[in-house]
């Protein structure tokens, strides 16, 4: 059978706009290239597809800087999805333009109506339970939302903490498998992951966390040879794609796509 928390039929993504370069950054070391972000986006979807995965690539939103990064919109699990809501007030519209194409995959679609927030990189999925960081884009009251639809679909949901200083929950960590986590040793450190399998990115390639396990493959940014190799040696089929550009507007693997 299909484990859902890594094997998926299919993903949603969102081509980068002409518009990046207004992006939300929480640090600015300068512009993101936009046909260095296509080309890395065409890698992404490429590795994508190359599992067997149907992948819908929606077109570009001008009016939104930081659509390509789908994954804050939405949380697709097997019974339903839930249409979420951004932290960001620029972001906040993204929703609205992502919502038919998640209607027409789910017959069960919900929404965090507020007053609090989700964003879906606080998000992290795993084999038996949801963990939801708080951070400055999700807000106990969005977590208090979502635990009640999660609930109701049958889902333990646990809140945990994104550190000081970190964007999103899963800037941290990712799924490698249904017990196994890749995390940053400062996220692991506040024993969030009790019970797991955690294998620690390398020091200094704290920006590796992101990944994500899609079917056969684990897609992971380039650049961080030494926890491409623990990942490796750790059995992973590794797929390294250019992270250059979105990294310039905080975003990774994860934040690229909507998996389910
Ligand atoms: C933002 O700040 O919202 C975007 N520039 C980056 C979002 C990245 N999303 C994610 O990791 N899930």
């Amino acid at each position: 059978m299909r484990n859902p928390t890594f094997e998926f039929a299919r993903a949603i993504t969102r081509k980068p706009a002409t518009t990046i370069a207004e992006g939300l950054r929480a640090e600015d070391i300068g512009n993101p290239n936009l046909d260095g972000m296509l080309a890395a986006h065409s890698a992404y979807v490429s590795a994508l597809r190359s599992t067997g995965a149907e992948v819908i690539e929606l077109e570009p939103l001008d009016a939104y800087p930081d659509a390509q990064f789908v994954e804050d919109t939405a949380l697709c699990l097997p019974q339903g999805a839930i249409l979420m809501r951004p932290g960001a007030p620029s972001r906040m519209g993204e929703v609205a333009e992502i919502a038919s194409t998640i209607r027409a995959c789910y017959d069960d679609v919900r929404e965090i109506k507020g007053p609090g927030h989700v964003e879906g990189g606080d998000i992290l999925v795993t084999g038996k339970e949801i963990l939801v960081g708080r951070s400055d884009r999700t807000d106990a009251a969005g977590v208090t939302e979502l635990a009640e639809i999660a609930n109701e679909w049958g889902h333990a949901l646990r809140e945990v903490f994104t550190p000081e200083g970190v964007l999103h929950f899963k800037t941290d960590c990712s799924l490698m498998d249904a017990e196994t986590i890749l995390a940053t040793k400062r996220l692991d450190a506040s024993g969030c992951f009790e019970g797991y399998r955690v294998l620690h990115v390398a020091d200094g390639e704290e920006a590796a966390a992101n990944a994500i396990r899609f079917n056969n493959l684990v897609l992971m940014a380039a650049g961080f040879p030494r926890t491409a190799d623990t990942l490796d040696k750790a059995g992973f089929e590794v797929v390294q794609i250019d992270n250059t550009d979105c990294a310039k507007l905080d975003g990774g693997m994860s934040c690229l796509s909507l998996r389910f």
